[in-house]
């Protein structure tokens, strides 16, 4: 053996202990894989693309850029199972081939995944831009920084995580043809807004109320570019919002008065507007009867819901103000650097975990109905395409089942008959409609479902407590959700009053954030969509985007629930893996085929290395062509034949043909330099 074949099998030996190791057997992954590996500090496991990580709850010194070295341009099993390879998948991926693709990052709430989003993109960051331009480097510094501004306005403690993501992010990194990054694009998801005005116990509000001092995000949020009277403007509002919740409402008789007035003026200066203005839209709605138009008087409730959802909504646009103004600043503008204006994309998603807590509401429903699509869209891409393929194929394949939950997602989704489409129906109702009337709607519709109970439908049931709540049997367990305070926020109403009196501040920024406050009262005729079907519409809109990309997964695990680096949770961690599908991820992996190619493509690139089809075959089909190249090599006992791909089981298959390849590639052109010189 020469010493390059020695060296090529040795790297194809490596690289099957990480795919095909002995830990991957799937009767003992769970324990033997994750719990060994990881009381060794190894946070990280291949399943073929899938990384599973382990969260270790504690640092570890393996994101340095000694590791970054050792992971650049290598090949995804020629290192031990990281990110960082995962990383480079993708960044590989998209540079040579020139694949739009993403990392789905996914896992229940403290699993990991916002932490192992910011270590792709530092991965990404540090191996890109050799030659340092400025344009570049300026983009990576704001993607960078982004992350601290964001996480200080969008993430909270929860009884969960510390530093819980109460947004769903999906970020777009755009790349120009050398590969580096010129640009980018965020979309958030759904902002958790009731925690302005609510927490359960233990939780807090996000962590900007706590940081009005806090330097790193003012210096994060000028690198970013946002100026200094903006920069005021964003502590103005999260003031506003404090001294809003001061506000106190008495009654006399049936009017609402305010009782601390002095709270008003502070809240008008914060906002630059009046303060007797502020009373109005705090007091009344205008109202359109006929071609009247009134000032009409709130009850106490009423200016009790108002001035929430208030602070709710300028907190909400305070938030997505930032992300538009991060997005203007790395909009891809310079189209020459780009091919014909196109350019190649890495998108990284990190969105909130599935979370039950004690009181799971609304935004619980929201949250988990969308990890429920990621799962789905795992299932599509890594367990049901891949078995189908084989299938479609006639490679002989033995069905791997797994649990589909599909089920739910329609459960949730379906048009007409699914959860949103029945609240949205209740929403729509003339009159009163109560919490009660939607619960009522859903145990007449949904009373049969299997992944659907409620406390009348299933009376003996203890675990459902009260006549409020209903439960569903999500992939990643059972979720009792209680039904108060969903048709509020599903309907999402603010007053006009309030967009007015926000467009009319004389504070050009807050002026900006409120558009719509242009319209009077008579010119909008337009009932909105409601907070559910946006959200649906745009986790529809996600994963259609995501599915249109190379993906790469990363399935993180939580050991434990007490945030301990020492604790595994071995009940915890069997109930994650199982339902993350890990069990038949693995499953499929093992019975299936590292690498798949059409016999034309296949051809092209591996025909010089045997006589037979080289320069061209005189066999009946390409088919023939790819087995008898195949024998010729012998390697027809790690290959399957399928209709119109070759199918190879080992990666050490794929390496030998690779240096076969190269090694032709040599002797071609060593001879065509002889034929040159004329010897
Ligand atoms: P999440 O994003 O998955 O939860 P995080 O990424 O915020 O979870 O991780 C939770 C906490 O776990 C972090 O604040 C760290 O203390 C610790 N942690 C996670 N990954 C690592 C790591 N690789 N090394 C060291 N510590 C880590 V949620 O946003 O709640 O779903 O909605
Ligand atoms: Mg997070």
């Amino acid at each position: 053996m020469t010493n390059s074949r020695a060296a090529v099998m040795k790297r194809a030996t490596r690289l099957e202990n990480v795919f095909f190791s002995t830990t991957f057997d799937p009767f003992s992954f769970s324990f033997c894989l994750i719990l060994g590996r990881f009381e060794k500090g190894r946070i990280y496991t291949f399943i073929g693309e899938v990384v599973v990580s382990m969260n270790p709850y504690k640092n570890l010194n393996i994101y340095g850029r000694d590791t970054i070295e050792q992971y650049k341009g290598r090949e995804l099993y020629e290192r031990p199972p990281h990110l960082f390879a995962i990383a480079d998948a993708a960044y590989k991926a998209m540079k040579r081939r020139s694949k739009d693709t993403c990392i789905v990052i996914s896992g229940e709430s403290g699993a990991g995944k916002t932490e192992a989003s910011k270590y792709i993109m530092q991965y990404i960051a540090a191996i890109t831009n050799p030659s340092q331009r400025a344009e570049v480097e300026r983009v990576k510094n704001i993607l960078l920084k982004s992350n601290c501004v964001l996480e200080a306005f969008g993430n909270a403690k929860t009884n969960r995580n510390d530093n819980s993501s109460r947004f769903g992010k999906y970020m777009d990194i755009n790349f120009d043809f050398k590969g580096d990054p010129i640009g980018g694009h965020i979309n958030n998801y759904l902002l958790e807004k009731s925690r302005v005005i609510v927490q359960q116990p233990g939780e807090r509000s996000f962590h900007s109320f706590y940081q009005v001092e806090f330097k790193a995000v003012a210096d994060a949020m000028k690198v970013i570019g946002f100026k200094q009277e903006e920069i005021q403007t964003v502590y103005k509002i999260v003031a506003a919002i404090l001294h809003l919740g001061n506000l106190k409402f008495s009654v006399d008789g049936d009017t609402p008065l305010i009782e601390n007035g002095k709270v008003v003026s502070v809240i008008a200066d914060l906002l630059s507007t009046k303060s007797d203005m502020v009373e109005k839209a705090l007091l009344f709605r205008t109202v359109a009867t006929g071609r009247d138009v009134i000032d009409k008087q709130h009850t106490e409730q009423e200016a009790t819901y108002g001035r929430d959802a208030f602070a709710k909504a300028i907190y909400e646009r305070l938030f997505c103000w930032i992300v538009t103004h991060i997005n203007d600043v790395i909009e891809v503008k310079n189209y020459d650097n780009t091919i014909h204006g196109k350019n190649t994309v890495i998108g990284v998603l990190d969105i909130y975990g599935f979370e039950i807590f004690d009181n799971n509401s609304f935004e619980q429903f929201c949250i988990n109905y969308c990890n429920e699509k990621l799962q789905q869209l795992f299932i599509q891409l890594v367990l049901k395409q891949e078995q189908e393929e084989y299938q479609r194929e006639g490679i002989p394949w033995k069905h791997i089942d797994y649990f589909n939950n599909q089920i739910i997602v329609d459960l949730v989704e379906q048009q007409h008959k699914g959860i949103i489409a029945i609240l949205d129906d209740a929403c729509m109702n003339v009159g009163k409609v109560t919490d009660e009337m939607f619960l009522e709607a859903l145990n007449n519709k949904l009373g049969k479902h299997a992944h659907f109970s409620s406390r009348k439908l299933c009376a003996t049931d203890k675990i459902l407590e009260f006549d409020r709540d209903f439960r569903i049997k999500h992939y990643a367990g059972d979720v009792i959700y209680s039904v108060t305070g969903f048709i509020d926020k599903n309907k999402d109403t603010l007053f006009q009053d309030f967009k007015r009196l926000m467009y009319n501040s004389s504070n050009p920024v807050l002026k900006m954030m409120w558009p719509e406050g242009k319209l009077s009262i008579t010119e909008v005729t337009k009932r909105p969509l409601t907070a559910a079907t946006l959200f649906k519409n745009s986790m529809i809109a996600l994963v259609d985007n995501l599915a249109s990309k190379e993906p790469y997964y990363v399935r993180c695990i939580k050991p434990n629930d007490k945030k301990s680096p020492q604790l595994f949770d071995e009940e915890r961690c069997r109930h994650q893996v199982e339902y993350l599908g890990l069990l038949e991820n693995v499953r499929v992996r093992r019975a299936g085929f590292a690498y798949r190619q059409t016999y034309e493509k296949f051809l092209h690139r591996y025909k010089m290395i045997s006589e037979f089809t080289w320069p061209n075959h005189d066999l009946p089909s390409d088919k023939e062509a790819v087995k008898k190249l195949i024998e010729c090599c012998g390697f027809q006992h790690d290959v399957a034949y399928g209709k119109t791909k070759i199918f190879i089981r080992t990666p050490r298959t794929l390496f030998t043909l690779e240096e076969l390849h190269a090694k032709m590639l040599v002797r071609i052109v060593l001879f065509l330099q002889k034929v040159w010189r004329g010897t």
